[in-house]
């Protein structure tokens, strides 16, 4: 992509309104804009950034068996009534009223319709286990949206929700999900702590959420100094219900606990080893048994002939909040630094000297040799000064910038330059095509 024709609105100041480094960023670097309270619109950069994250969760639910589908963002209030929630839910679902003065909302979440849809389809034990999953966006009408897309009204969710014979299945599924969760979020370059957890209004008695964290984040955390080691992706079986429980275990021996859920015993056990931080919420799990299955009349045939309730839990990861996470973790006082896996170029190509000829020659050479090796390379052509150049390069975070200048054409060479270190190194452009490719 040429920025010459792109549409990437960067800003020199920080806004305002923006209160944390995160939400700065964003706007800065042209990742989004508000559009109402709470609402974002998401521009080219940002767009690509939210897909590729979208994707990573695509593939690891993907992996660990879960099934994708995609459900509306309406839903009938009717649906609702029958689980109880619709007077339950409070203001902070958003009610409409369509033409025929028939009651809708706007879903903040979809336990009721993956029930309603399982139970009109499924039949008998063969139809479990089952996990579904869509990517879908959510609206709540939260008092105090803040912080940019941490805490949006409307925001995308990658939600779960899986339907098993009995509670052990149930709770493999749960398991499931827990590894597919670390490894989620390790591919992002981010070591996410899971915590037990309230249930608040999604309901059940075991949940964990996934905490990242962040001195900015809204949750206050506790946790064993073992905690900060880097995140490892695993290699497990998925149906491997034993190895899947050692690594469950594994991962809550060492302890953490939300404000909510803090145990003193425990955190004399840590000692000086205990630590205190802020974190940011992003994903959270549930089992909840035969809530929704009981209330909305979901049965399924059993291998002997009798009907059984199935017991279900729900699976959510904050699509887009996440971006916010990892601009919280990977940036410095230039700009974002991100992570190769989620980075929405993976090379910004700068020639500084869009006036002179040779030089732009070059440039677009190795343009159009990186396209040809399959790197995404955003191209700064335009008729700047280097030092402008090198500032957006450095805000809008691309993992690499290949510079081309005329000292540097004499004798035969391109600076590589590595974001997050900035290392720089001189290379002959073939060199360079390469290393950015590996
Ligand atoms: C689990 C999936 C649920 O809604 N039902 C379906 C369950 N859980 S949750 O904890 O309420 O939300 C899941 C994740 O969504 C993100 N999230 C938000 N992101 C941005 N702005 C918000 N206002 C917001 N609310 C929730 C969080 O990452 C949360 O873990």
């Amino acid at each position: 992509m040429r920025l010459s024709r792109y549409f990437l609105p960067v800003m020199k100041e920080s806004p305002a309104d923006a209160q944390i480094v995160s939400h700065k960023l964003m706007l800065r670097a042209g990742l989004v804009r508000q559009t109402a309270a709470g609402i974002y619109a998401w521009l080219p950069l940002g767009n690509r950034v939210l897909q590729r994250i979208a994707q990573i969760v695509r593939e690891e639910q993907d992996r660990a068996g879960a099934i994708e589908l995609l459900m509306p963002t309406l839903q009938s209030a009717d649906l609702w009534r029958q689980s109880g929630r619709y007077d339950a839910y409070g203001p902070e679902m958003l009610r409409i009223t369509d033409r025929h003065e028939r009651e809708m909302l706007y879903g903040p979440t979809n336990e009721e319709m993956i029930t309603s849809i399982f139970r009109d389809a499924a039949r008998s034990y063969r139809d479990l286990p089952r996990t579904l999953y869509h990517i879908q966006w959510k609206f709540r009408d939260e008092v105090r949206p803040r912080f940019g897309v941490m805490r949006g009204r409307e925001f995308l969710m990658k939600d779960a929700y899986s339907f098993d014979l009995d509670e052990a299945g149930a709770r493999h599924s749960y398991n499931r999900m827990f590894v597919s969760y670390l490894n989620t979020f390790a591919r992002m370059g981010l070591r996410a702590i899971p915590m037990q957890a309230d249930t608040g209004p999604i309901g059940g008695d075991l949940s964990h959420e996934f905490i990242v964290l962040a001195p900015t984040g809204e949750s206050d955390v506790f946790y064993h100094s073992n905690w900060e080691r880097p995140a490892e992706l695993s290699s497990v079986d998925f149906d491997d219900v034993d190895g899947l429980q050692t690594i469950v275990d594994t991962y809550t021996a060492d302890y953490a606990a939300t404000d909510e859920k803090r145990d003193e015993a425990r955190e004399a056990e840590a000692g000086a080893e205990l630590r205190q931080s802020r974190g940011v919420e992003v994903g959270h799990i549930f089992y909840f048994g035969t809530k929704y299955s009981a209330s909305m009349g979901l049965k399924i045939q059993a291998s002997d002939g009798s009907d059984v309730i199935p017991h279900m839990g729900s699976y959510g990861i904050g699509v887009s909040r996440m971006m916010g996470a990892i601009i919280e973790a990977s940036h410095d006082d230039r700009g974002i630094i991100w992570p190769d896996s989620v980075a929405p170029f993976a090379v910004g190509l700068i020639n500084m000297r869009a006036d002179d000829a040779a030089c732009s020659a070059a440039a677009d050479a190795l343009y159009k040799q990186l396209q040809d090796a399959g790197v995404e390379v955003l191209y700064d052509d335009r008729d700047e000064r280097g030092g402008a150049k090198f500032a957006t390069m450095d805000l809008i975070g691309l993992p690499w910038q290949i510079i081309i200048g005329p000292k540097g054409l004499e004798k035969g060479v391109v600076e590589l330059k590595r974001r997050a270190t900035g290392d720089r190194v001189e290379l002959s452009p073939d060199e360079a095509v390469a290393k950015v490719k590996g």
